[in-house]
């Protein structure tokens, strides 16, 4: 079927409209599914049945492998290979709970399954894994062998009932970590989903949980926990959990409004003796906050955690807490990712404690006197000195157990580092699900290169530069990677810096993505510089890995701060010669019809500019873009094309104070009177003259050149833009005015022409024999 001139007035539409200046946040380079699979910059695991319903990733960077829990399923993946010889064990829901779940009013399909929600590693030998069991929860040990073996075997002996351990719910927000053989999970435990609680369970221990009379959670997001040393004395060991909740307005009125916390248990904790027994005695939770200042001193709150990522130093045992909020307002909806010290969180905790005298009244510090031990301190060796005989928080007073039941909160909030983002995305096409950080080092600094997972399948590779003083961070993107061929939101995402690689997963499946892959850039050392990666650096030869403090270091040109290769670049291959010698290509345009030139750089941030040597004029001028010629991100439209237009037409690209030129174009313009003779097929008459008289077999020609240039994933824009091209504009349209979705009769529309098809396509037209002609 040949494609309608209608579809592609509207892809030409598509080009027109995408025309202007980059933002900021445009990714130097995007690289689509096909482009990350060919060059092996991914791999993709979608399971033997092409969807794992992925619900948890464990990377177990010891044993070399990647658990997967997914639908009624669990997998095992080497990481040394590329997914050569996956293991699978299939894991249903106990027998019954399927129909019983369908039975109260459940989705078979979507929830009436065991979702797998927990990975864990149980001992060497064993993982620990829950999942939600068609709304009953089950818990198995899974066997998988020693390092070096690779087994994946589910003793069905071992399945009991996972009530705490993992959610009823397969999507809710859930966050677990396991520490000292136990589990610690911050869930709703019930079918209904209501009952909010932080639960530790599977040790010798009894088990703990938040104390459900007191309202300590208000319908609790938790996105993520961990264990984070206080210091070296491990009785003051804590389990961190990070949420969002959802509390009643806080200036009194009404409604509600969501809030972020960090929480925390001792890990040492053993509940009460006489009050809260089997319940949390240390919980304490903090505000906090992200929020940038806006005009006038009104600052804009980033309140909905969305992920957390802790970013673990080298040397040093506290990590940094990077975490990335949303916020969704009538008028605005943004991201921020938010940095904090452990040493402002720990700050927070000890200070006073938030205090309302009545349900009615103003929250306040608590300046009463606190009982000793501390509410939320950790029985150790401050506690239990003589005198003071509280080895275990069953020896703490009732008193500092009712004090801690009446002030779960801290009184301030927790700031972040330089009291602001490090980096604020507004006015995204896509929302920000995950969070990765890599500290890198690079010939100038060290730089924390942050991975973003988003709501489409792609993954956002960001550095945020800070610029000395109080000014606003800039931000690089340096690679957006579409990670999975169609839209999907990333749910889970691994770093191994040992291996370099980042495990991204979504509901599909996941992915094994190179951190970086420096040949992408190109081969020139301008190339390499503009790229600002920190991962990369120029190596006399080539842009490979940049690796800090080996040899040959003054060979290394890297330039993360600035990209500015004129400085490093100088005498760096042979580039610059060639730059302004690129060999013209010969395009053909015919006259009064539209012509494209194209030039596409391979950085969307860099500013493209056309050049003109008319033959025998001086020198190139710059072309001048009016309502006739108008410059698109994929090149020069020329809607009616002149004589005067014919000469050489340079590409260049400008950026950061750097100019290459990308195509030189030698276009000629065949006149209306020499037409005839080239094309000399006249159009069937039930054929609309859109193609300006051209044989009907071009069209498929243009269309498929045309889709190339657009890329396919796109075409859905196309009828939106469509309507605003063909309706806009006064005097000369692009040849017809719309009417029922086709261009009027009679009026032609010339179409796009990609010159330099044009000829060796009216070549090959007329070596072809009639049939063949058919064929197409
Ligand atoms: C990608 O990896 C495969 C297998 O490891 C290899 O055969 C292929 O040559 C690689 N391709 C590229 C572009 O490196
Ligand atoms: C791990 O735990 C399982 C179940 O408790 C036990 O059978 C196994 O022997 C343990 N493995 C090791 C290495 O301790
Ligand atoms: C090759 C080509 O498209 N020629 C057309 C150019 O435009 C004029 C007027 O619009 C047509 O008559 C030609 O057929």
């Amino acid at each position: 079927m040949a494609p309608s001139a209608w579809a592609v007035c509207c892809l030409l539409g598509r080009l027109l409209l995408c025309g202007g200046s980059p933002g900021p946040s445009t990714p130097r380079l995007r690289l689509s599914y096909r482009d990350l699979l060919s060059a092996n910059r991914s791999a993709i695991f979608l399971g033997p049945r092409g969807s794992l319903d992925l619900r948890a990733m464990y990377l177990d960077e010891y044993r070399d492998r990647l658990f997967l829990g997914g639908r009624d399923a669990l997998y095992s993946l080497r990481l040394d290979q590329t997914w050569p010889d996956p293991r699978e064990v299939l894991w249903p829901p106990q027998p019954g709970q399927r129909e019983e779940c369908v039975g109260k009013g459940r989705d078979p399909l979507t929830e009436c399954a065991n979702f797998v929600r927990v990975l864990k590693p149980h001992n060497r030998t064993h993982l620990l894994a829950c999942g939600t069991g068609a709304f009953h929860p089950i818990c198995a040990l899974i066997t998988v062998g020693h390092r070096g073996e690779h087994m994946l075997h589910l003793d069905p002996s071992t399945v009991q009932g996972g009530r705490g351990r993992c959610p009823h719910e397969p999507s809710w927000p859930f966050a677990s970590t396991f520490v000292g053989g136990e589990l610690y999970t911050g869930l709703t435990a019930d079918f209904l989903g209501r009952e909010a609680m932080i639960f530790r369970s599977g040790g010798s221990r009894p088990a703990l949980r938040s104390d459900s009379d007191q309202s300590l959670l208000h319908d609790p997001r938790f996105v993520a926990a961990a264990p984070i040393p206080d210091n070296s004395d491990q009785d003051n060991d804590k389990v961190y959990f990070f949420f969002s909740e959802t509390v009643p307005s806080p200036d009194g009125g009404p409604g509600h409004v969501i809030v972020s916390c960090v929480g925390r248990v001792c890990v040492n904790d053993a509940g009460g003796q006489r009050v809260l027994v089997n319940k949390w005695s240390t919980f304490l939770k903090a505000r906090l906050v992200c929020s940038v200042p806006g005009p006038g001193g009104a600052e804009t709150h980033f309140h909905q955690l969305e992920d957390v990522f802790l970013l673990w130093p080298k040397a040093g045992k506290s990590p940094e807490v990077y975490a990335l909020f949303s916020t969704v307002s009538a008028v605005f909806q943004g991201f921020a990712i938010c940095v904090y010290h452990m040493a402002d969180i720990w700050e927070v905790f000890n200070g006073p404690f938030a205090h309302q005298d009545g349900p009615q009244h103003q929250w306040g510090p608590y300046q009463g006197k606190v009982p000793f031990p501390r509410p939320g301190a950790c029985p150790s060796k401050m506690t239990a000195q003589p005198g003071r005989p509280f080895g275990s928080t069953k020896d703490y007073p009732d008193e500092v157990l009712q004090f801690a039941r009446a002030h779960p909160l801290m009184f301030q909030p927790v700031r972040p580092r330089q009291g602001r983002p490090v980096l604020v995305k507004t006015h995204l096409a896509q929302q920000l699900h995950q969070i990765a950080v890599d500290r890198v080092e690079a010939e100038d600094g060290t730089y924390d290169v942050i991975f973003l997972g988003t709501d489409s399948g792609s993954v956002l590779k960001v550095i945020a530069l800070q610029a000395g003083g109080s000014s606003e961070p800039e931000e690089v993107v340096l690679e957006e990677l579409q990670v999975f061929k169609v839209p999907t939101p990333i749910t889970e995402m691994e770093i191994s810096v040992k291996r370099q690689m980042l495990y991204v997963g979504s509901r599909l499946g996941v992915a094994r993505l190179r951190l970086h892959q420096c040949e992408t850039y190109g081969s020139a050392c301008a190339e390499c510089c503009l790229a600002r990666d920190p991962y990369c650096a120029w190596d006399g030869a080539s842009c490979t890995r940049y690796q800090p403090g080996t040899g040959k270091r003054r060979s290394r040109r890297q330039d993360i701060r600035h990209g500015n290769p004129a400085l490093q670049c100088l005498g760096q291959g042979p580039e610059e010669e060639a730059a302004g010698q690129v060999a013209a290509t010969p395009v053909y345009g015919t006259e009064h019809n539209s012509t494209f030139l194209e030039c596409q750089p391979k950085s969307p941030q860099a500013a493209v500019r056309w050049f003109l040597q008319r033959p025998g004029d001086q020198g190139p001028d710059q072309v001048k873009t009016d309502e006739r010629i108008l410059q698109t991100e994929q090149g020069l439209l020329f809607r009616r094309l002149s004589r005067l237009d014919a000469g050489t037409y340079s590409c260049t690209t400008l950026e950061h104070g750097f100019s290459q030129t990308v195509v030189r174009l030698a276009l000629e313009v065949i006149t209306a009177a020499q037409l005839p003779s080239l094309f000399p097929r006249e159009p069937r008459p039930e054929e609309p003259p859109v193609w300006g008289g051209l044989a009907p077999a071009l069209p498929k020609a243009w269309y498929k050149d045309i889709l190339q240039l657009i890329g396919f994933a796109n075409l859905p824009l196309v009828d939106e833009y469509c309507e605003r091209v063909w309706c806009r504009g006064s005097g000369e349209r692009l040849g017809a005015s719309r009417s029922r979705g086709k261009p009027a009769k009679g009026k032609s529309w010339a179409g796009l022409e990609l010159g330099k098809k044009v000829k060796s396509w009216a070549q090959a037209e007329r070596n072809r024999t009639p049939r063949e002609v058919e064929a197409t």
